[in-house]
This record gives structure tokens, sequence and C-alpha cells, in this order.
């Protein structure tokens, strides 16, 4: 059985929780923590010393969340018809990883002084979403859900929580967001102890 190692937060594992979950794949959580059971015995057998890492059920061992991710969508069918889609989907997934890489660098490193002005700056990087999505009417490549779709839903989830509301401005992203929520396999991870007694971060900052 494929086996994903991470802390007990959303953090940087929850997008391809969600998409295990809702594609049916059957998975093994390994908790990498505490701290001291972190650093003696997982992080010297990560390829770059972090987690998450997924191991599938034939060894082959990834970590960097979004390669984990991108495999999860080539490995499952969620890439996109051809290159041109598969590009979309790369494209997507680089301005969603512009906002979380942010998001993470305020909530660990800023939060007090960070979090208001990141507040405010949400609106103008939201607004290229609005206008992405709003022809496709459905996920980002249209009818079928991809693996980027849950990485945005996952960031939007997150935004959501650390300004309520913020998604009401752009119809678009906010029926994309209830899209993805309403799907049986989500709301299956959601309704789990595991999902309701997690963290959003590590700090407890959210
Ligand atoms: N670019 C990487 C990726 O996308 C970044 C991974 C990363 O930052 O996968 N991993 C962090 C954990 S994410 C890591 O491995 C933050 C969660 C914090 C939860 C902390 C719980 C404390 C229990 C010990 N960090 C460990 C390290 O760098 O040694």
């Amino acid at each position: 059985m494929p086996t994903l190692v991470y802390f007990p937060v959303r953090g940087r594992a929850e997008a391809m929780r969600t998409l295990l979950t809702d594609q049916n794949i059957t998975y093994e959580e390994v908790n990498a923590g505490p701290r001291e059971n972190w650093v003696e015995n997982w992080k010297p057998k990560m390829q770059f010393g972090q987690c998450p890492c997924y191991t599938d059920d034939d060894g082959f061992q990834l970590v960097q969340s979004n390669a984990i991710l991108a495999y999860l969508g080539r490995k499952y069918d969620l890439y996109g018809s051809d290159i041109k889609q598969a590009s979309i989907l790369d494209m997507m997934n680089s301005a969603v990883e512009d906002i979380r890489g942010a998001y993470v660098r305020m909530i660990y490193q800023n939060y007090e002084a960070g979090k208001e002005p990141f507040i405010k700056e949400l609106p103008e990087k939201l607004q290229p979403f609005e206008n992405l999505l709003k022809p496709t009417k459905g996920y980002i490549l249209g009818e079928k859900i991809s693996w980027v779709d849950y990485n945005l839903f996952d960031l939007l989830d997150i935004l959501n929580i650390l300004s309520p509301g913020c998604l009401d401005a752009f119809p678009a992203v906010k029926a994309f967001y209830e899209r993805v929520l309403a799907r049986p396999g989500v709301q299956k991870r959601r309704q789990t102890d595991h999902f309701k007694n997690m963290p959003v971060n590590g700090n407890g900052k959210q």
C-alpha cells in the first residue's frame, strides 16, 4: 500500500490526502513526528531532508509536495488529455504555489505584522483565478477534475480560514471551491477525525 509520511497538520499534505481519498486510492498515513523521531528516523531518509514523502506500493519514493501531486496526476489520469492541457495545469499549479509560498512565509515568519497586508493583497492575487475559471464553468480544464484542482481547492480552503469571506467577491472561484467541496470523496476526507482534529499549520497559526 502507498504511504504518506508527514506531520499531523494539513500543511503541504492536505491536497494529496484529498486527491487520494477522492480518487479512492488506499494509502497509509505515517506520522513523522514528534520532532526527535523526525530528526533521527525520517529526515535523513528524505532526498531533501523534508516531507511530505510519498512511497508508492512498488517502493518508489518521492518528496516535494508539487512533484508528488504531479506524479499522482500522471499515474491516475488527472493531467489533461494533451500537452497543452498538461501545460495549463502546470501554469495553474505554479500560480497556486506562488500564493502558498507567500502564505507559508507569512504564517511561519511574519504572522503578526504580515497577516493584514497579506489579506489586503489577496483580491489582486485571486482575480486571475476568477478570470481563468469563469469560462470553464467546472474544474480548471472543464468537466474532468485534475491534480491541480485539489491543490487549488486546498489553497482556497486555507485562505478562507485566514480571511473568512475572502472568496465572496469572486463568484467563479467560489463556485469552483463549492463544487470541489461537494464531491462525495472530498466530503469523505473532511468527515474523518483525522481531518477534523488536524491543525492547519505546525505553529498553531491559521
Ligand atoms: N518544498 C517542500 C515541499 O513542497 C517544502 C516541504 C516542507 O517545508 O514539499 N516541509 C516541512 C514540513 S511542512 C519539513 O519537512 C510544515 C509543517 C510543519 C509541521 C511541524 C510539526 C512539528 C513536529 C516536528 N520540515 C522539517 C524540516 O525541515 O526538518
